[in-house]
């Protein structure tokens, strides 16, 4: 159970412009009196409040965490500290990531909010990815970003008791990691009253799936590499909807998750979220657009993120390890090179192994779990979403249970389209 603040109160648009009027940094930045501004609630996320603040200069977005859980209402209690973390993980990342993540001009302590740059013309991916848009750049930067946000918290980039002060930190965010053990981990392959799929369809489906021990174990493997793991600061829910885009930029946002974990967690993630964006595609066709080809620029757009987070990761590897892993000075000999590049690249394919289970665990908890994905979600024939999900959920299955199957990205992009659902 959180326990509330005093100070704190959720707000609303009257008290956010009360409040706000109070922050001079912010007024500045907005323009204008206070009485002038507009202010919207736009959160359509499952955690917090997110308001747009729009004055006669410029605009700011305010996200305020609430003592509970949005999705179900105040009888799942949560704790107000994840907007701590969230800020916590900007403040540690941004140095590294450049302007792949928004501004932050203000975090306020007692109403657990943050005051952030206001993203336009850019929308949520997961928005684009369902309206058939491209965007030339996104996998280049989401590569780049997992690759400069892990690398330089990893133990390859700083002595480890700069890690472990920083891991005392962030392992207070319990009850975040919490809801993933339960909700990617553990609910989907048991009976919980937080689940749900598209019934009757799905219903024979799900059941193979929760009788099949050999999925369960490999899916537990990941959550126990999930815990034990803590290779790097990791964004801990870098899903579709955490990322925003434009034409030409992407930002990633919503860190509240953030912990030390595996690499493959975030990896996983984005990977598994663009699979799920590839199987929901019939669902969003029109007589116009089969999306066909769409769909091969989504699984051009997984290779070009993998080869574009390896391709970084090591050159960070090789130009910035001041770390106590593979310290510099035990293979400052010319001969060591060849070794130590073999090593190097093993490393990464552990990395790539990571990201697949990641990724299908990832992908059958929004099929069967708690929390849902509007990829599949917005598909109103139950039939037709109910095929795209099968589909998805093959291919997890098959991540999972036959991850020698995939050494590398083209094993994947050349069994993703054999594992859609044609019927029993
Ligand atoms: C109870 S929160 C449900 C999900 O929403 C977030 O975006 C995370 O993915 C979490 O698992
Ligand atoms: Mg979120």
């Amino acid at each position: 159970m959180t326990s509330v603040r005093p100070a704190y109160r959720a707000l609303d648009t009257q008290s956010l412009r009360t409040w706000l009027a109070t922050q001079p940094a912010v007024c500045e930045l907005l323009g204008g009196a206070a009485p002038g501004w507009s202010i919207r609630e736009v959160g359509d996320g499952n955690l917090n409040l997110v308001f747009i603040v729009e004055g006669t200069v410029g605009a700011v977005c305010v996200k305020q965490a609430l003592p509970y859980v949005r999705a179900a209402g105040p009888s799942w209690p949560m704790t107000l500290e994840r907007a701590f973390y969230e800020n916590a993980y900007y403040l540690e990342v941004a140095p590294h990531v450049g302007g792949l993540v928004p501004a932050v001009y203000h975090y306020d302590p007692e109403l657990y909010c943050i005051v952030m740059e206001c993203l336009s013309p850019h929308i949520i991916l997961r928005h684009g990815l369902m309206a058939g848009r491209q965007y030339p750049r996104l996998a280049n930067h989401l590569g780049e970003y997992v690759a400069r946000a892990c690398f330089f918290t990893s133990d390859l980039a700083r002595p480890f008791e700069r890690k472990l002060e920083n891991m005392a930190l962030f392992a207070g965010n319990e009850a975040l990691v919490r809801i993933s053990v339960d909700l990617i981990f553990t609910d989907p392959y048991c009976e919980s009253p937080r689940n749900r799929h598209t019934s009757p369809q799905l219903d024979t489906l799900v059941a193979r799936l929760r009788a099949d021990a050999d999925l369960k174990v490999a899916a537990a493997r990941f959550g126990q590499k999930f815990l034990n793991d803590a290779q790097a600061l990791v964004h801990g829910d870098l899903h579709s909807g955490s990322v925003m885009v434009s034409e030409t930029d992407s930002r990633v946002i919503d860190p509240e998750f953030a912990f030390y974990g595996p690499i493959g967690f975030d990896l996983g993630a984005f990977f598994g979220n663009l699979l799920l964006s590839w199987y929901s595609q019939p669902g969003h066709a029109s007589a116009a657009d089969d999306r066909a080809a769409y769909r091969d620029w989504i699984l051009e757009q997984t290779c070009i993120f993998w080869d574009s987070f390896r391709t970084r990761f090591l050159a960070l590897w090789a130009d910035a390890a001041r770390g106590d892993a593979f310290p510099a000075r035990m293979f400052a000999r010319t001969e060591d090179a060849a070794a130590l590049q073999a090593a190097r690249a093993a490393f990464l394919d552990t990395l790539f192994a990571d990201m697949l289970g990641f990724a299908a665990c990832k992908m059958i908890r929004r099929i069967l779990g708690f929390a849902h994905v509007i990829d599949f979600e917005s598909i109103r024939n139950p039939a037709l979403r109910a095929a795209c999900e099968a589909g998805a959920l093959s291919m997890a299955r098959l991540l999972l249970t036959q991850p020698q199957q995939f050494r590398s990205m083209s094993d994947v992009v050349e069994a993703v389209p054999r594992m859609q659902w044609r019927g029993e």
